[in-house]
């Protein structure tokens, strides 16, 4: 698609000037996103994203989730008295016929307010991971509020492990790329750990693990920082749904907690960065305050469990021939997964530190 059709589908959204120049931005492997610009200097931008329609299926279902998770934000932080609203939370811009969204060219498209001066960051220094943890604390106390938006699941069994499991052994059987027998090594030893990544679904069967509104992607670059790097805003918030606060616990963690890249080929330089898990421990838990004991104590295992999702997810896609992840070369999915298996092997050395840790922090033995 080229930049002028881009335009024309910018124009079926109530824009405050005319879009003008467009300029692709952002990092998902899912959505494409475009920073659109307007013919009026004194308007603001916006975001334009070409929703993966194969992935969300229900756009109606996911625009509503947004608009009802922005708009319990917005209303929670103004009664707070928080007065830069639009910078903390993502602004939906209608279409021109009401709806919080677009077809055009074969698919979904919808917009948001840009947030000026904001940055993501693929790594960020532990005082930032610490105040990103108290803004994750308290982005979940908002959403555990008994007045908060009651959600439905974007991607049924998003971060559930015991499906992803099933998904890998089903892309193993079925093999349409003809690549299971040669990364057999790497799914043996995933599979070999099914019972013990599993336990949260147990515990939650058996009633005593609660489900709470999660985001669901809390990838480190997931997240917009203002000028002086303090955290603004949570973004991508698609998969906002209910879930386990040890998956947005650990799946920060796998991201900010790196030393390396989520796909880094020079495999020495992945692992844990302890500093990191430190400072977004103390945050989360400073403000964090509804967790049950046995929430806080499972937060560790996000981390472990996350990860090994993750890398699950990763080789199934490359089982698969690469149908779900945008991949940058050919066998990008079975280095994510190389990446994410040798982060697992880190966070299995760091455990029993990790959960010292949150003890000690809890009881504030360590602050
Ligand atoms: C995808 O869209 P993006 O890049 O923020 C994926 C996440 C994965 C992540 C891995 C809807 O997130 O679940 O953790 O890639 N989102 C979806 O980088 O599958
Ligand atoms: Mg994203």
């Amino acid at each position: 698609m080229n930049n002028q059709q881009i335009k024309e589908i910018a124009s079926l959204f109530r824009t405050d000037g005319k879009p003008d120049r467009i300029t692709p931005i952002g990092n998902g492997l899912i959505n494409e996103t475009f920073l659109v610009n307007t013919d009026r200097e004194e308007s603001p931008d916006y975001v334009l994203q070409r929703i993966n329609h194969k992935i969300f299926a229900n756009v109606d279902l996911l625009q509503n989730n947004i608009a009802s998770v922005t708009a319990h934000i917005r209303k929670a932080l103004a009664k707070k008295g928080v007065d830069d609203l639009s910078r903390r939370t993502l602004t939906i811009i209608e279409a021109f016929d009401g709806r919080l969204f677009a077809e055009a060219d074969g698919g979904f498209w919808r917009m948001t307010l840009y947030i000026p001066d904001s940055k993501t960051f693929e790594s960020i220094t532990p005082r930032m991971a610490e105040l990103t943890g108290k803004a994750f604390g308290e982005f979940h106390t908002l959403l555990s509020l008994p007045d908060a938006p009651r959600l439905k699941e974007s991607i049924p069994d998003f971060h559930n492990t015991p499906f992803r499991i099933r998904q890998l052994k089903q892309a193993i059987g079925s093999d349409p790329a003809g690549r299971a027998a040669a990364v057999s090594d790497l799914s043996s030893s995933l599979l070999a750990r099914e019972e013990e990544m599993t336990l949260p679904f147990r515990l939650h069967a058996e009633g005593k693990l609660p489900k709470r509104i999660t985001h669901c992607d809390t990838k480190v670059n997931n997240i917009l920082f203002d000028i002086d790097n303090s955290p603004l805003c949570v973004i991508d918030l698609d998969t906002t749904m209910p879930g386990f606060v040890l998956s947005d616990f650990g799946d920060f963690m796998r991201t900010a907690g790196n030393t390396g890249a989520e796909d880094d080929p020079d495999l020495a330089k992945v692992g844990v960065n302890m500093d990191i898990f430190r400072s977004f421990a103390k945050g989360y838990l400073s403000s964090a305050k509804f967790l049950t004991p046995l929430e806080r104590s499972l937060l560790p295992f996000g981390a472990k469990m996350l990860t090994y999702m993750q890398a699950v997810r990763f080789l199934t896609d490359y089982i698969n021939g690469d149908t779900y992840y945008r991949i940058s070369y050919p066998g990008h999915n079975l280095q994510r997964t190389k990446a994410q298996m040798k982060l697992l092997e880190d966070i299995d050395l760091h455990f029993s530190e990790m959960e010292n840790f949150i003890n000690n922090c809890y009881n504030n033995i360590d602050l």
